[in-house]
């Protein structure tokens, strides 16, 4: 049983850590900053239903009065999902928002860190953040790369939105060591599409083998994380729907808007989906459901390979 004065344990992680049951984590930005009212709530749910189903427990991630939160109740969804003045939190921002006692939803680099002291080595997201395109002069990357570094995490998601420098994105994972698995693909996967264009280190067949390869790495030492990335299912893929431009339209915008910093990820997101008429969010609901089931699966094989 993990410990620490700043984390607060939901009853059903808490008895699932007792029993030593497969736990995945889940982050809340994509709650609070990456989908519109109802559909993040709905999403929410229905993910965590999928984790329990495929024999896991769900543990969302957020800040509230001063804690850690680990696994959230339903008013606990409901309100990340509703509330406007939800913080946005990377690494940097813990210390703030949680002495400040603001509530915060956890990004993929935060999640990292509240799965890594509470004991849980599997997260599941949508998309991961990236180097931004124009990196070489604006210098805007990430922090979910450098905590993919260094933090003992495996996030399982659809790849990187092609708002990103999916190229770049790749050559600094590279650079820092952390382990691009495809599920059953060879091709890292973009989000929207299933195809980049670019290729992943190794094609991951099975949530078995995936586990293996994890477990490997840590049993190794190795620190930090590993990305596993799990295309969109093929009947969601927009590759046909002139998703390309839409991408373009919005970066064009937000350099004509000067927008910047933390503001620039959900600026794209929140434009995407307007300008595909919502058309997105079906498929960010889809990759996200399809993310949930293979990620229970890898947290129910690693426990397998540990007992
Ligand atoms: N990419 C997506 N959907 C998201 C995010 C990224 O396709 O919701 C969110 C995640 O929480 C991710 C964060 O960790 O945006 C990255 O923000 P930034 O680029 O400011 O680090
Ligand atoms: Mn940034």
């Amino acid at each position: 049983m993990v410990t620490n004065e700043y984390l607060q344990f939901s009853e059903e992680v808490k008895q699932a850590q007792k029993d030593g049951k497969p736990i995945v984590a889940l982050e809340s930005t994509i709650i609070s900053h990456g989908m519109p009212y109802p559909q993040n709530v709905e999403t929410a749910k229905r993910v965590e239903a999928i984790i329990r189903e495929n024999g896991a427990v769900p543990a969302t991630m957020a800040i509230m009065d001063g804690k850690i939160k680990v696994g959230l109740n339903d008013e606990e969804l409901e309100f990340l999902a509703k509330e406007q003045n939800v913080v946005k939190v990377s690494r940097r921002d813990f210390p703030s928002v949680l002495s400040l006692k603001q509530t915060g939803a956890t990004t993929v680099a935060a999640t990292m860190i509240c799965a890594k002291l509470a004991g849980i080595d599997v997260f599941v997201t949508g998309g991961i953040g990236g180097v931004h395109r124009g990196a070489e002069l604006t210098m805007d990357i990430s922090a979910d790369l450098q905590e993919l570094a260094k933090t003992e995490v495996a996030v399982v998601c659809a790849g990187a939105k092609s708002i990103l420098d999916i190229g770049l994105t790749l050559e600094y994972l590279e650079t820092y060591g952390v382990p691009v698995i495809g599920y059953n693909t060879d091709e890292f996967p973009a989000f929207y599409t299933r195809k980049s264009g670019f290729g992943v280190d190794v094609n991951g067949q099975t949530p078995g083998a995936i586990a293996e390869m994890l477990q490997t790495k840590w049993e190794l030492g190795l620190s930090g994380g590993a990305v596993i990335g799990n295309p969109v299912p093929q009947e969601f893929d927009m590759e046909e729907m002139g998703i390309k431009e839409i991408i373009e339209s919005a970066l064009e915008e937000a350099k004509v808007q000067g927008i910047s910093g933390k503001e620039t990820t959900p600026f794209l997101l929140n434009r995407v989906k307007e300008l595909s008429e919502g058309k997105t969010l079906e498929t960010n609901i889809a990759l996200v459901e399809n993310n949930a089931l293979v990620g229970a699966q890898i947290a129910v094989s690693l426990i397998k390979l540990r007992k």
